[in-house]
């Protein structure tokens, strides 16, 4: 059964978000980004209390194993419908949230059934035995620029024989177009080490134009994280800055041919000690983390304007 003491199957995700949106009928919308490889329906969730709200996507769990950030996702679709905590009303009301816990169905049912550490789509290549590309390699933008992701289909890293070849990536893209202008920011929840990481994604050499307010909306992540008592710590920068390049990544796709002003990549706990096999019990501190992280950061985006 679904809870937050233990991680969620995408069967049991699925019947809890069915249970939501009956539970929640005039604030809550039902979304299809469109349907995997092996034919899973990816879902999402709008929350909406009132018309013309900004916007917020959250997209989760790209990649199959990082089972902390569909956990994280759910908590927060629960938090923005059932908390009575006047800042949490406050930042649920007054934005709009389109939230995508599984986009990578496939990979994530996998990794429940075959192999925990599973990290890709699953559609097969027509070049190699080896299954899947990397989902946050897939976007057309700089694709395959830099060393920022492996033509070697046996790669973690693995492109994907061209842009938008992996069908959930493809429907997202489509997705993220079709709310492009009701949007200014984009959260893309990834694990693990604890980062908040900006555009650009496929090189270092240079600096995004808003990079300075992206640093100061970083920071007020980080902040907000460190008032809660379970002293995490979060870093932050430039994904290709503080991490390594990638290239054709979601945040980089929306920020470069979208236009999605605010777009981040969002590690969370931990740093490696459990790495993705992240136990349960971290799931509600991990959580409550991006809950107050969240808040802080769309704070700082107002004061910016
Ligand atoms: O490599 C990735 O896709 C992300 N790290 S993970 O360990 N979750 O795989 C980081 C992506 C950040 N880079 C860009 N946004 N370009
Ligand atoms: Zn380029
Ligand atoms: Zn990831």
């Amino acid at each position: 059964s679904f809870g937050w003491t233990k991680y969620n199957s995408l069967a049991e995700i699925d019947a809890w978000l069915d249970g939501i949106l009956a539970a929640y009928p005039t604030i809550t919308e039902g979304f299809i980004v469109g349907q995997s490889y092996e034919g899973r329906t990816i879902r999402g969730i709008k929350i909406s209390y009132k018309s013309n709200n900004p916007g917020v996507l959250i997209e989760s769990n790209i990649h199959a194993r990082e089972w902390i950030t569909s956990a994280t996702a759910t908590w927060l679709i629960n938090e923005f419908l059932t908390s009575t905590d006047e800042l949490v009303r406050d930042l649920a009301e007054n934005h709009d949230w389109y939230i995508v816990p599984v986009l990578n169905v496939d990979g994530f049912v996998y990794t429940h059934e075959k192999d925990r550490m599973w990290r890709k789509t699953r559609q097969p290549s027509e070049i190699s035995s080896c299954i899947g590309a990397d989902p946050n390699r897939n976007y057309d933008s700089h694709w395959m620029e830099n060393e920022g992701a492996s033509s070697n289909p046996c790669a973690e890293d693995y492109g994907g024989p061209k842009p938008f070849s992996e069908p959930e990536i493809q429907a997202m893209s489509e997705f993220v177009i079709s709310i492009k202008d009701k949007i200014n920011v984009l959260l893309a929840f990834h694990s693990y080490s604890q980062l908040l990481l900006s555009p650009y994604g496929h090189t270092k050499e240079e600096f995004p134009p808003n990079f300075d307010d992206m640093m100061e909306v970083a920071k007020a992540y980080g902040d907000a994280v460190e008032s809660l008592p379970y002293g995490t710590v979060y870093r932050y920068g430039s994904a290709a800055g503080i991490l390594y390049p990638a290239s054709g990544a979601t945040i980089d796709w929306a920020y470069n041919e979208q236009g999605v002003e605010i777009s981040y990549t969002i590690e969370f706990r931990d740093t490696g000690r459990y790495g993705f096999i992240l136990p349960p019990v971290h799931i509600i501190p991990n959580a409550e983390e991006a809950l107050i992280g969240i808040a802080a950061l769309l704070e700082k985006c107002k004061d910016l304007g």
